[in-house]
């Protein structure tokens, strides 16, 4: 265990789970644009909160449907981040999921706008600024865990990101 973690779990805080999709196809991946709300114009995967009395695979399916208008089959868990905002007490608990194979088709929502990007062409500029870390080990089917320490929404103080082999 880590300092950090110490001080995580020193603290008590409390979390919130979120459940982010990427949907991967040979070459390219499925990302969305924020509309609105938290993370508004960045790209992202398709996901939201957890809510009271459903799995947290549950929640990546309805968020993933709500926002992108798609169904999977198989989700699988591919990595789990957890988010601590200078001056904030809520931690975020970040369930990342990735799915290679889908059914319907993408489709612009209220609250994201999907589009398709080759793999060698991901706009992390234009991202949430850890995703640049993680995405490559996503796309190489690998798993990983880590906590991030944001200042504001664009700095990243600190952070830890390990490959693992289960979730
Ligand atoms: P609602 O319920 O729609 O008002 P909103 O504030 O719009 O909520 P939410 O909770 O639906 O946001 O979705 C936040 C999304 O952002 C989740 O899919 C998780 C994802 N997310 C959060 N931090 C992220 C980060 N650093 N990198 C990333 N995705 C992140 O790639």
């Amino acid at each position: 265990m880590t300092s950090t973690d110490i001080n995580i779990t020193d603290r008590m805080r409390s979390s919130k789970l979120l459940t982010p999709v990427m949907v991967v196809q040979p070459g390219r991946v499925l990302l969305g644009m924020k509309k609105r709300g938290f993370g508004a114009g960045r790209w992202n995967g398709f996901g939201g909160k957890v809510q009271d009395g459903e799995t947290i695979e549950e929640a990546a399916r309805r968020e993933l449907l709500e926002e992108s208008g798609l169904t999977v089959d198989a989700l699988e868990k591919v990595g789990n981040i957890k988010f601590e905002f200078v001056g904030e007490t809520q931690l975020l608990d970040v369930h990342i999921f990735r799915a290679d194979s889908y059914n319907g088709e993408p489709t612009e929502t209220e609250e994201m706008r999907p589009q398709w990007f080759d793999w060698d062409k991901i706009p992390y500029s234009q991202m949430w600024p850890d995703d640049y870390m993680w995405c490559p080990m996503l796309l190489q089917k690998k798993k990983f865990s880590g906590y991030m320490l944001f200042q504001g929404h664009d700095v990243i103080l600190s952070h830890k990101l390990e490959e693992v082999d289960e979730l």
